[in-house]
C-alpha cells in the first residue's frame, strides 16, 4: 500500500482555525483533527529557532538520529507566546472545556532524515493506582488533548504523524488482528510481541499539516510517526494545557529549571504558572517511597 497517499475516513477532519465547534466534535468523535493556519509564519520560525537551541544547540545530532525536550517551554520564551494567542488558546479552551488553564506538560521534538520513526501508542495507557512513574502522573486525564505544532510539517515521507481513527475511546477493541499488551500502551499482531512498528494498520490516518497548522488528538488516540525519508531535519512542539479545576497532585518538587521558568514568565503570563508541575522525567514512585 502506498502510506503517502493513504486512506481517507469519509468524514471531513481538516478544518480552518476557527471553527473550533467542529473541530472539537471531530476530536469527540473520531480522536483526532487538523487545525489549518493557526500559528503565523513569524512565531514558527520562531519556535523552530528555539527547538534548535534547547535540543541541539550544537547541530550535534547525527544522521538519524531523534532527540526529545520534555520541559520546551521552560526554556524557549517564543512558546508563551502561545498563551496569548487567542487562535491558539480558543482552540485549547474549547477542546479543554475549560477558561481557566494551567501549563501541564510540554515537549519538542526533533527527528533527522534516516530516523526510524516511532511505533504505534497511546500516551495514556491504562494506569496502575498510584502512577508509578513521570508520565503515568501527568498523562491521567480525560483533557489531556494533544495539540502539535509539526514546525516542518507533517508528512508521510518525511517522519509525519499518523493516527488510527475512533481509537480515543476507552472501549476501543484495537485493530482487527492485533492484540494490546497488557497496559494498552500498544499492541501488535497476534502471536507477536512488543511495539508495531510497521504504520499499516486499520484505521491509519496520516497526517498532512504544513508549517503554522496543529494537528489534534485525544488523549487515548493511538499514533505513531512514519520513517523520516525526507532531507532536513523534522521539528515538533506540543504544549499541553489543564484546567485548573483538576485536582492534581505533583509528587516530586517543583524542578530548580521550573522555577527559574515561573520567575522569568512575565506578571500578566502567571497564571498559567500557577500549579504547573514541571517535570521530573525518571522519577519512580518506588525509589520515591524508598526515600
Ligand atoms: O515523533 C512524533 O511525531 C510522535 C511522537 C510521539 O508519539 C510521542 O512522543 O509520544
Amino acid at each position: 500500500m502506498d502510506l503517502t497517499s493513504s486512506p481517507q475516513p469519509g468524514y471531513r477532519y481538516r478544518f480552518e482555525a476557527h471553527e473550533i465547534d467542529a473541530i472539537a466534535e471531530c476530536n469527540a468523535a473520531h480522536g483526532f483533527a487538523i487545525a489549518i493556519g493557526v500559528i503565523e509564519r513569524d512565531l514558527v520560525d520562531e519556535m523552530s529557532a528555539d527547538v534548535r537551541r534547547v535540543i541541539d544547540p550544537d547541530g550535534g545530532l547525527g544522521p538519524a538520529g531523534s532527540r526529545y525536550s520534555m520541559d520546551v517551554v521552560e526554556h524557549a520564551p517564543s512558546t508563551w507566546k502561545l498563551l496569548e494567542h487567542e487562535p491558539f488558546m480558543r482552540l485549547q479552551r474549547r477542546l479543554t472545556g475549560s477558561d481557566d488553564l494551567v501549563l501541564h506538560r510540554t515537549a519538542a521534538i526533533i527527528r533527522n532524515p534516516g530516523s526510524p520513526g516511532m511505533g504505534w501508542h497511546t500516551d495514556m495507557p491504562l494506569a496502575s493506582h498510584p502512577p508509578r512513574t513521570a508520565n503515568e502522573v501527568l498523562n491521567r486525564g480525560e483533557w489531556g488533548n494533544s495539540l502539535w505544532h509539526y514546525l516542518t510539517g507533517s508528512h508521510p515521507d518525511r517522519g509525519g504523524l499518523a493516527v488510527i481513527a475512533d481509537s480515543h475511546r476507552a472501549d476501543w477493541p484495537g485493530p482487527q488482528g492485533f492484540e494490546f499488551t497488557p497496559d494498552r500502551q500498544t499492541f501488535h499482531r497476534i502471536g507477536a510481541t512488543g511495539w508495531h512498528l510497521e504504520m499499516d494498520v486499520p484505521g491509519m490516518v496520516p497526517l498532512h499539516t504544513e508549517p503554522g497548522d496543529l494537528a489534534i488528538f485525544a488523549a487515548r488516540t493511538y499514533h505513531a510517526a512514519f520513517p523520516h525519508r525526507g532531507d532536513r531535519p523534522r521539528l515538533s512542539l506540543g504544549i499541553g494545557l489543564r484546567p485548573r479545576s483538576e485536582r492534581f497532585d505533583i509528587p516530586w518538587p517543583l524542578p530548580e529549571s521550573s522555577r527559574r521558568f515561573i520567575a522569568a514568565l512575565p506578571e500578566r503570563l502567571q497564571r498559567f504558572a500557577d500549579g504547573y508541575p514541571g517535570i521530573v522525567p525518571d522519577w519512580k514512585l518506588e525509589t520515591a517511597e524508598a526515600r
